[in-house]
């Protein structure tokens, strides 16, 4: 099992923290998205990653589709039997990957578009919903224990992209998201490791 990735992709990250709590062997090779790689639109025509592949050629996409495949892969490994339980673990991943692609919209409207033609409206809108789930989730963070989800590693993911890429902007009175991920990662030290970096 392959999986197609940038270390500073926030997906990315989620799902090779992911693999790795499940125990699942994978290996990883970085690829650069913005240079349209054959190797990936091959068998992604959507061109992003993460991408998972299996040897026998079988790709996987994306993010989400990829947990849930590592899921059963695991037998069981990355979210809870219990329905009300997974239903509230893929909530919280569909949370963190909502603000992730809304993160995604603000930081990539000024880079293809000219400055005349930034739209501030588009970036405050994407920013609203940030703004709104991060206090959500600064105000209802997940039980952590040694028994993770997939929940926890969207959120992980999440909140060290936003370290990455917007320090400064976001912690303000939303302290316990900010220090969630210390205890995050006392339970998964491998965070150090596998969160998105340059
Ligand atoms: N919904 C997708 C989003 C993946 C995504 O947008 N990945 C970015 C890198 S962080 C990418 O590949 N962008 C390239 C592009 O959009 O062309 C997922 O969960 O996998």
């Amino acid at each position: 099992m392959k999986i197609l990735y940038s270390p500073t992709s926030p997906y990315s990250s989620k799902v090779r923290m992911a693999a790795n709590y499940c125990d699942l062997a994978f290996t990883e090779e970085l690829v650069d998205v913005y240079s349209d790689p054959s190797q990936l639109l091959e068998v992604n025509p959507l061109g992003k990653i993460p991408t998972l592949l299996e040897e026998d050629g079988v790709a996987v996409y994306d993010s989400r589709a990829i947990m849930q495949y590592l899921d059963r892969k695991s037998g069981r490994k990355l979210f809870p039997r219990n329905p009300a339980k997974r239903s509230e673990a893929e909530k919280l991943e569909a949370l963190c990957d909502g603000v992730m692609d809304a993160l995604l919209a603000i930081r990539f409207e000024p880079m293809f578009h000219a400055p005349e033609k930034i739209e501030q409206a588009w970036i405050d809108r994407q920013w609203s919903k940030v703004v709104r789930a991060l206090d959500h989730l600064n105000a209802n963070l997940p039980r952590t224990s040694k028994n993770l989800h997939g929940g926890h590693f969207a959120l992980a993911a999440l909140v060290a992209y936003l370290g990455l890429r917007f320090e400064g902007e976001w912690e303000r009175g939303r302290s316990k998201l900010k220090n969630w991920p210390d205890k995050f990662s006392r339970f998964f030290p491998e965070f150090e490791k596998l969160k998105p970096q340059v």
